[in-house]
C-alpha cells in the first residue's frame, strides 16, 4: 500500500529526526528531503486512510487558489478554516484585543470592510499562480507594474497542449520579491509536469512540510491538481512525485504520531469528476466525487502559528 511510505517516513523522523527549533517555538523533529510517489491509474487518489482526511476542504482551498483570492473570506464562507489562524494572529497583535477564532471568522464572512482590511494573505499562492507580477519601463529609468501579471496555469496548460515534450513546465510559487509581504512564505512552492506516453505526472517540492497535518492536504492536492490538467490536456494521469526539503513532525503531535502508527492503511480513494469543464478555471467544488474511501477515525491535531 502506498501509504507505508507516509508511516514509515512518520516513523523515521520520530524516531531518527533532528530535533530542531522552529519559528513557531513549538520544536519539531525533522530530516531534510524525502520522496512520496503515488500511481494515478485508473483513477486512483493518495488520500490516506490512517485518518479522515477533510478532502473537500483540501479541494475547496485548491480551487481558491485557481480564482487567484488570496482573502480568507471566500473560504470562511464555505466554513473552510484552515487559513484563519493566520490573520487572525495579526488582527490579535495589532488590536490587542483578545477575539475568539469563530467570532472573528464570522466578521470576516459579515463585514466586507472588515475581510478586506483583515482577512488578506498577502501575494501567496493564488496571486503567484494565476497573477505573477510583471514590470514595464516606465521611461526615465522608473518601471510600474503591468496591469495584468503572468498566468503560469494558463501557460502551462498551453505548453502542454502544444508543447508536451518540454522540461519547462513549471508553476512557481516562490517570488522572491514578494516573500516580505506573505502572510507564511509558500510551503508547496514547485510543481513541475511531465508527459510521458500519453501520461501527464507532476513533481512537487515542498520547502517545508508539517507531516502530521499539512502533508495529507498538500498530497490530495498534487494528485487533484494532476488530474484537473490532465482532463483539460487530453492526458491519462500518471504519477504524483511529491518531494520534501525539511519534513518535520511538531513536538505537540505525539498522541497523533502514536495512534497512527498503530494503524494499518486499507483500502484505496478514488476521485471521479462528473464534467469536463471549459477550463482549468471553470471546475466547482460539486465537480468531484471519491469513492471508496473508508478511512480510520479523524485525529485532531494542534496547528503550530
Ligand atoms: N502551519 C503549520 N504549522 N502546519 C500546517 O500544516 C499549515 N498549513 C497551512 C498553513 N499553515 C500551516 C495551510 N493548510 C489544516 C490543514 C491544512 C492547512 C492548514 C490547516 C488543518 O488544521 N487540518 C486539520 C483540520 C481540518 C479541518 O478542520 O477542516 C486536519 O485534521 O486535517
Ligand atoms: P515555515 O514557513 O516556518 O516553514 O512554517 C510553515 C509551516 O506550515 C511548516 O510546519 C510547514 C507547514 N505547511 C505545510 O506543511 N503545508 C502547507 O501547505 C502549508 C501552507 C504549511
Amino acid at each position: 500500500h502506498w501509504e507505508w511510505q507516509y508511516l514509515d517516513l512518520m516513523r523515521r523522523i520520530w524516531e531518527e529526526g533532528d530535533e530542531r527549533v522552529d519559528r513557531t517555538g513549538v520544536g519539531t523533529r525533522s530530516v531534510f528531503g524525502a520522496t512520496i510517489r503515488f500511481d494515478l491509474a485508473g483513477g486512483a487518489m493518495p488520500l490516506l486512510t490512517t485518518k479522515r482526511v477533510y478532502w473537500k476542504t483540501a479541494t475547496r482551498e485548491l480551487l481558491w487558489f485557481l480564482t487567484g483570492d488570496t482573502n480568507i473570506r471566500s473560504l470562511c464562507t464555505q466554513g473552510v478554516e484552515i487559513w484563519t489562524d493566520w490573520p487572525l494572529d495579526r488582527y490579535r497583535r495589532d488590536n490587542g484585543e483578545a477575539i475568539e477564532r469563530a467570532e472573528f471568522s464570522r466578521r470576516i464572512v459579515e463585514d466586507a470592510a472588515f475581510a478586506d482590511r483583515w482577512g488578506d494573505l498577502g501575494p501567496v499562492y493564488g496571486k503567484q499562480w494565476v497573477d505573477w507580477p510583471v514590470y514595464e519601463e516606465a521611461g526615465e529609468g522608473l518601471y510600474r507594474k503591468r496591469a495584468a501579471g503572468v498566468n503560469q496555469v494558463a501557460q502551462v496548460i498551453e505548453s502542454l497542449k502544444n508543447n508536451p515534450g518540454s522540461r519547462r513546465h513549471i508553476i512557481e510559487g516562490w517570488n522572491v520579491a514578494e516573500l516580505d509581504s506573505m502572510a507564511l512564505p509558500p510551503c508547496h512552492k514547485s510543481y513541475q509536469f511531465h508527459v510521458a506516453d500519453g501520461r501527464l505526472s507532476c513533481a512537487l517540492y515542498q520547502r517545508s512540510c508539517d507531516l502530521g497535518l499539512g502533508f495529507a492536504f498538500n498530497m490530495w492536492s498534487l494528485a487533484l491538481l494532476t488530474r484537473m490538467f490532465a482532463q483539460q490536456c487530453d492526458l491519462e494521469p500518471g504519477e504524483a512525485v511529491w518531494m520534501g526539503g525539511d519534513v518535520h513532525l511538531y513536538l505537540n503531535h505525539a498522541a497523533l504520531v502514536e495512534e497512527q502508527l498503530s494503524r494499518r492503511p486499507e483500502g484505496e480513494a478514488r476521485l471521479v469528476i462528473a464534467r469536463r469543464p471549459d477550463s482549468i478555471f471553470d471546475y466547482r467544488i460539486e465537480d468531484f466525487g471519491v469513492t471508496g474511501y473508508a478511512p480510520q477515525a479523524h485525529i485532531a491535531a494542534p496547528v503550530a502559528v
